[in-house]
């Protein structure tokens, strides 16, 4: 375990990298942690946006594919925090030098319409959300090359960057849904099975991870539910992800 004194150190490394645009090395370079230390570094980088006025609107969740966990080693998902600095209206112009190396993902967006009790495990998260929409996750690792450990990533609020949700429709069953991004000249196509094989796993797998990392869930936050393709780098330029049956989500890179 990391004392209280180096978790702020590294949670202000990362937010430097973060505001000064200006990547890092990977933090487990010069230091051991684990991971609970990561989600306290990631408490203190978020206590550091609200600081500066930010207002938390949401979380993300990562490594929700069977190709990214193994690629990482791991079997659990990853949460992040989404800000209202992060948050991007649909059809938005997006301002390209505001990131380090920015990607993005197509996914799908829940709506909490309720607050969750961590400690009320009879509570099922599928009650808690009434609505659900396409929407496009822009990740931008502090880390040079992306290159990071599991603790590294968490600790960097999963590589959270920005985000656009498209409408929002009443919820459904969303498994096995077509998805299709289209970055620049790009195109990704995938389902979203990718995201831990039906986006409905992904509130699960989250109120288990917010109730052992003591991650508050609140009425009318967004939930991202995980990317349905690998990540795309982001360009200048229209990128859309559309969602059969929810329809499409778009942003700009200028
Ligand atoms: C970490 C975040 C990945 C996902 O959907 O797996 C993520 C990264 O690759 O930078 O959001």
């Amino acid at each position: 375990m990391i004392d209280v004194g180096t978790t702020g150190e590294l949670a202000a490394r990362l937010d430097a990298a973060c505001t000064s645009r200006t990547d890092t090395p990977s933090l487990a370079d010069s230091h051991t942690f684990d991971i609970a230390d990561a989600y306290a570094i990631q408490a203190a980088l978020l206590a550091r946006r609200e600081a500066r006025g930010e207002r938390v609107t949401g979380v993300k969740l990562g490594f929700t594919s069977k190709a990214k966990m193994a690629q990482m080693g791991v079997s659990d998902v990853i949460v992040g925090r989404l800000t209202d600095a992060m948050r991007l209206a649909d059809g938005a112009d997006v301002d390209l030098g505001r990131f380090i190396h920015p990607k993005v993902e197509p996914e799908v967006a829940y709506r909490l319409s309720r607050d969750v009790d961590a400690d009320d495990t009879a509570l099922d998260i599928e009650t808690c959300v009434d609505a659900v929409a396409p929407a496009l996750e822009i990740i931008d690792s502090r880390y040079r090359d992306f290159r990071f450990t599991y603790e590294d990533v968490v600790a960097d609020n999963t590589s959270a960057a920005a985000y656009a949700v498209g409408a929002w429709r009443p919820v459904q069953d969303v498994t096995n849904r077509a998805v299709r991004l289209l970055a620049g000249g790009r195109e990704a196509v995938g389902s979203t099975s990718a995201i831990l094989g039906a986006p409905v796993r992904a509130l699960h797998a989250l109120r288990e991870m917010c109730r052992r990392h003591r991650i508050p869930l609140r009425a009318g936050q967004v939930v991202l539910a995980g990317a349905a393709t690998a990540a795309v780098p982001l360009g200048a330029g229209v990128t859309t992800c559309d969602v059969a049956g929810l329809g499409t989500v778009s942003v700009r890179g200028v």
